[in-house]
């Protein structure tokens, strides 16, 4: 039997679903999601196996014009899913114009190897929307397959997964077949609470904070877990927490609950608050947060 193997690289602007698509192919709740921008801040891998095919897809940040370090860092990751790619994932969603950087679709649209563009949440159209947008897209990027999809709904969906597996080069698996990730246990820690964060938090607070589990201990019954919530500024540290610890608290609930459907056993989840100056701008904290790239 042959098999087959290789990378597939989701890339697109912020928010347009490419989470959500990853989600949705591997069938776990790898990549956080939020209906804000820039919930995600990594390249994070989704492996889905088979028999005699693995697919290794990768979830990456949204495409932007970088103002800080951070930012500097996340497009790294998003460059780096250029160059190894054997199939690239370039979603849009129904409705979008303008492309935020004229480098990236450049690269795009002169892309050597396969190119499925996937014009998502087609759920919020009509058909005769749709259609045009169709057009619109099939001019901007002629070397790409159009796929209409609603990743939400699970629309197109395994038909854009029976594409890639046909398009994919013949070779072994590249990581273990019981491997689903490339990310820690940790990761997803920090992940689930930067979620609730995003969730609860308005304006600038959500992109001046950053996750560090301190403490991972695992019990025959439970899972012992401190993390440390890290802000820029004293101020920030104040609104995390809340009027008398509530917001913070809310915070501790939410994660816990989701903390334990993913691990499958009772958590037991400390959370604190902490200033780190600045972080977002420095590069030592940066790599110490795994932005190096
Ligand atoms: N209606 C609709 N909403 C969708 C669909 N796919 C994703 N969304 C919503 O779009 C928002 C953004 O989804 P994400 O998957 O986080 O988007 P992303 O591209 O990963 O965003 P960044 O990580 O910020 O770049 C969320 O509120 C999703 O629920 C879809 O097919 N239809
Ligand atoms: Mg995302």
């Amino acid at each position: 039997m042959n098999h087959k193997a290789g990378f597939v690289n989701i890339i697109g602007n912020p928010n347009v679903g490419k989470s959500t698509l990853m989600n949705a192919f591997v069938g776990e709740k790898l990549s956080i999601i939020t209906s804000k921008a820039q919930t995600t801040r990594h390249r994070i891998l989704g492996i889905v196996n088979g028999d005699d095919f693995q697919v290794v897809l990768s979830d990456t940040p949204g495409i932007i014009k970088p103002a800080y370090e951070l930012q500097e860092s996340m497009m790294g990751f998003v460059k780096s899913a250029f160059e190894d790619a054997d199939v690239l994932i370039y979603m849009v969603e129904i409705g979008e114009q303008e492309l935020k950087d004229e480098a990236f679709f450049n690269k795009i649209t002169s892309s050597k190897i396969p190119v499925l563009l996937l014009l998502n949440k087609i759920d919020k159209s009509n058909q005769e929307q749709l259609e045009t947008q169709v057009q619109v897209w099939a001019e901007k990027v002629p070397n790409a397959e159009i796929f209409p999809i609603s990743a939400l709904e699970g629309f197109n969906v395994k038909e854009v997964f029976g594409r890639i597996i046909d398009l994919l080069p013949e070779s072994p698996a590249f990581y273990p077949k019981d491997q689903l990730t490339d990310k820690p246990e940790r990761f997803f820690i920090n992940e689930t609470i930067r979620e609730k964060i995003l969730l609860h938090y308005k304006k600038e607070i959500p992109y001046a904070v950053e996750i560090e589990t301190e403490e991972f201990f695992e019990e025959e019954e439970i899972i012992r877990i401190r993390a440390v919530i890290m802000v820029e500024r004293e101020t920030q540290k104040g609104i995390i927490i809340g009027h008398k610890g509530s917001a913070l608290k809310r915070v501790g609930v939410e994660a816990r609950k989701d903390l334990e459907a993913f691990f499958g056993k009772q958590i037991h989840l400390e959370t604190y608050v902490k200033v780190n100056k600045n972080w977002r701008s420095n590069q030592q904290q940066l790599r110490r947060f795994g932005y190096n790239n």
